[in-house]
């Protein structure tokens, strides 16, 4: 198949034979043979490895073989025969390789060896595994402080490595922990946490198959989520209400068909999923939500005044809510004008899906990142769960929030305290398990990093995982602040832009996947993962590493905390990797959730760490879940952008394509959005391509209209008409990252507002193509 360029319309389902020919076209790139299908039979498995692809959960991480594209695409990413070894890096110089695509640096293939950049000839060498410990020690040894220096987490790191980092680190003497989740559902936490007291979701599996509408906000789980279409076809099938609210058409919220479905597959059939699809504006999700509450509440009225009995469920609200009286008043307050001019939906619209919740007597409410990304995210969310709370749709079965996670591991690196703010009480712990007063001041979020490295204020980025220069917001600044770093660490599986965006000294440290053997000391070890429903579980590899060079993430801590503090905090850290139970009683001790961690972890299908909302105990304030009132926001940067202003202002939102996974470019293909060969795409409406006087097909330049005065440009996108409101354009993640303000993140989350930037659509302009230096554009693909 090539990847000639062509944008069309795709007919078929999601999943089907084009998932299946899809995968085995994957499989051919990475040169892994037809015996790489073993590996894909392992995934999810009892005794095998945890897919490092999303966080949904797997039916009881038993026996049967759930077939998923994009699992399969992370796996033969990870397991591809291909390398990145030092020839690589002697044949090309870092400048040189910073101008390649971020597709052809991910389709080298696994990194083999430890590496240095060495100034002098602007290349990467090899370097003993000791010699880069002790470059890493000697620099944070000579900071005046350990604040000056950042250890970033990407959310694939195990609960094993991540536990031991976090303990590195704070011995050492600082709370930076920028992780991914700064970026993604940080938003989630801060909402739910004070207003239910658990800021995880509170479903698990066996919910969805017992309730009777399961709302879905901003996610697109055809591609992000592949397995989670298998619950929603099977939720469909039975009658359960399906109710998606997305600007996008999202082919696997429409129709699915399940590779494991011979039927299906042999009659080229299809199950519908989504029962109603509310193509609300971009940002309009607060809106919507208080129109259909106040549909309900208007309908509650006129019940009661009829004399019938409530269509809340006011036992509930009186016996576990506080604050519905006030919340009531706020909604009935808002006018149906700012609801409907702000939504982008219909007041119709908005009684059905207000009707379609009251008819439903349990009702599951799941969001991703089109509800986190924007400036009022907490308050989109607070709003999400009020729409729960009316019913008492948190804690029965059947019903409950669902924030769908990320990565693999992001819940779970959260829970072993991967996190700049700490709870005072696991600091307490720390400090009695371990005999150090661990450092008691909140340390930098993702922004605040780039803010602090940018500033001077820190000289040492230290990454585990992930691609922080090209994940981030504001490429050109945030390159910038990496560059002034005095050294940057990379442990990565591949190569990425990160590494080639490096300090005056840089290292990166290639390390296993979740895919391979991880052989210490007493033998094969296996480490744990959390999913977005708080099941922990094992996961083991099967393969050979890429590369006998390979060292597993916890050895890679250990080895650095030997070197960094010798036997100043009395952890015993190269005994600990010797046997990963050793560090899992560790975790047992800190965590009192995790008590009898190996034991019960080693129960086919792990365990389920509590979770108060799910049983009804609200661990807040005041005891209780409360109702939080929010305003629609009328005065946004977008507001403010169009007002004033002749040209036509648009709301970018920047999603990911079928063929990626977040930074990685797996190919340049988005089947189910009718993409080929492309990743410079600009989804607009019809008359909104008219209006500009341009066609389909045209190219473009998006500026962003940031509140800074500084200029943010990102060049040469193709214009493709898609089913999409007007006044809304979408274009992927990361091309369009350097458009997005470093000042503009979410209200108490500081989430990057990605799925919400103010721009203009230009012509191109010659003088265009001087901006955002740092972002390559006319890559060699
Ligand atoms: N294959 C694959 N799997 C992945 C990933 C991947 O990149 N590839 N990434 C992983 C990670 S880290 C994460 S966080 C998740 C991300 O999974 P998703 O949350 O599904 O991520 P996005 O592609 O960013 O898309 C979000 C959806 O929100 C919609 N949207 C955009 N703006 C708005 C809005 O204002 N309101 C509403 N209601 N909808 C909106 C978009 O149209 C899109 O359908 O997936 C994880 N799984
Ligand atoms: N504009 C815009 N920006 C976004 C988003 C968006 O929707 N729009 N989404 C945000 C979200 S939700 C997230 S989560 C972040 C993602 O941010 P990150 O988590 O930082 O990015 P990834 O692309 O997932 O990281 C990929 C790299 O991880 C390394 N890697 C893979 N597996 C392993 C492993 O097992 N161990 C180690 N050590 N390294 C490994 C590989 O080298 C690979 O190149 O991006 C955020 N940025
Ligand atoms: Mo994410």
């Amino acid at each position: 198949m090539s990847d000639e360029r062509t944008l069309r319309d795709y007919d078929g389902p999601a999943g089907g034979w084009d998932s299946l020919k899809s995968v085995a076209r994957h499989l051919h790139e990475q040169h892994i043979p037809v015996r790489g299908a073993k590996t894909l039979l392992s995934m999810n498995q009892p005794d095998g490895f945890d897919c490092p692809g999303c966080a949904w959960p797997d039916r009881d991480h038993t026996s049967t073989f759930e077939f998923c594209e994009n699992g399969a695409k992370a796996v033969a990413a990870e397991a591809t025969a291909l390398r990145a070894g030092p020839e690589l890096f002697a044949r090309h110089a870092v400048t040189e390789l910073a101008r390649y695509s971020d597709h052809w640096l991910e389709g080298q293939g696994r990194l083999t060896t430890p590496l240095r950049y060495d100034a002098a000839t602007d290349k990467y060498v090899p370097i003993a595994w000791d010699d880069a410990f002790t470059i890493i020690a000697t620099h944070l040894d000579a900071l005046p402080s350990p604040d000056q220096a950042i250890f970033y987490t990407s959310g694939r790191t195990s609960n094993e490595a991540a536990f031991l980092y976090q303990l590195f680190v704070r011995q050492y003497g600082t709370n930076n922990f920028p992780d991914c989740s700064n970026m993604c559902h940080e938003p989630s936490g801060a909402a739910m946490k004070p207003q239910i007291g658990v800021g995880k979701g509170t479903v698990s599996l066996q919910d969805f198959e017992q309730a009777d509408a399961i709302f879905i906000f901003g996610q697109n789980p055809g591609t992000n989520h592949p397995r989670m279409l298998g619950e929603l076809r099977a939720a469909a099938k039975r009658g359960a209400a399906i109710v998606a609210f997305n600007p996008l058409r999202e082919r696997g919220l429409e129709k699915f068909a399940d590779p494991k479905d011979a039927l299906e597959m042999l009659h080229n059939g299809s199950t519908r999923i989504a029962s109603d699809y509310f193509q609300l504006r971009i940002g309009g999700d607060l809106a919507a939500l208080k129109g259909m509450i106040r549909h309900m509440l208007e309908r509650d009225a006129d019940v009661l005044a009829s004399g019938a009995p409530s269509l809340l469920d006011r036992a509930f609200i009186d016996a576990h809510t506080s604050g519905f009286e006030a919340f009531a008043d706020d909604v009935m307050a808002e006018s149906w004008d700012t609801i409907v001019a702000e939504s982008g939906l219909t007041e119709a619209q908005l009684r059905k899906a207000g009707d379609i919740y009251l008819g439903a007597g349990k009702v599951i409410a799941c969001w991703g990142m089109g509800i986190t990304q924007h400036k009022h995210s907490v308050a989109t969310i607070q709003m999400i769960v009020n729409l729960l709370l009316l019913r008492g749709n948190l804690g029965r079965p059947g019903a409950g929030a669902c924030p769908v996670r990320g990565h693999s591991n992001v819940q779970g690196d959260r829970t072993m305290m991967i996190w700049e703010k700490p709870p005072v009480a696991f600091l307490d712990r720390l400090r009695d398990v371990f005999g150090f007063e661990p450092p008691r001041t909140d340390g930098y979020d993702t922004i605040g990093a780039i803010e602090a490295m940018r500033d001077g204020r820190a000289k040492v980025f230290f990454a585990m995982g992930g691609n922080f220069a090209t994940a981030t917001p504001d490429t050109t600044a945030t390159h910038a602040a990496l560059r002034k770093c005095a050294l940057t660490v990379h442990v990565a599986t591949k190569l990425n832009r990160s590494h080639l965006v490096h300090g005056r000294e840089a290292l990166v440290l290639p390390c296993l996947g979740r895919t391979e053997i991880d052989m210490q000391a007493t033998g094969p070890q296996a480490v744990t993962v959390e999913d977005s429903m708080s099941m922990v579980h094992l996961s083991a590899g099967i393969n050979a590493p890429a590369s006998p060079a390979l060292l597993s993430e916890p050895a890679i801590v250990a080895r650095l905390a030997q070197a960094t503090l010798g036997d100043r905090g009395h952890v015993p850290w190269r005994w600990l990797v010797e046997d990963y139970d050793r560090i899992r009683d560790l975790i047992a001790r800190v965590f009192d959730d995790f008590h009898d961690f190996n034991a019960r972890v080693r129960v086919p299908g792990g365990f389920q760490l509590p979770n108060g909302a799910r049983d009804r105990n609200w661990h807040t304030a005041d005891g209780r879940a409360s109702f939080r009132a929010h305003a629609i926001p009328v005065d946004t940067a977008l507001h403010r952008a169009r007002a004033g202003r002749d040209a036509p202002v648009f709301n970018l939102t920047t999603v990911r394509s079928h063929d990626q996974y977040n930074t990685t470019i797996y190919g340049l293909n988005d089947r189910y959005r009718g993409v080929s060969g492309e990743r410079r795409v600009l989804f607009a409406h019809a008359d909104d391509i008219a209006a500009l006087g341009m066609a389909a097909g045209d190219r473009v330049d998006l500026e962003s209209l940031g509140e800074d005065g500084v200029r943010r440009v990102a060049r040469h996108f193709l214009l493709a008409d898609y089913d999409i409101p007007r006044g809304c354009l979408a274009a992927y993640y990361p091309e369009t990252n350097g458009l997005v303000p470093l000042e503009s993140f979410a209200d108490q989350a500081r989430t990057p507002t990605s799925k919400s930037i103010p721009v203009l659509v230009h012509r191109p302009t010659p003088e265009a193509s001087t901006a955002s230096r740092d972002i390559p554009l006319d890559v060699i693909v």
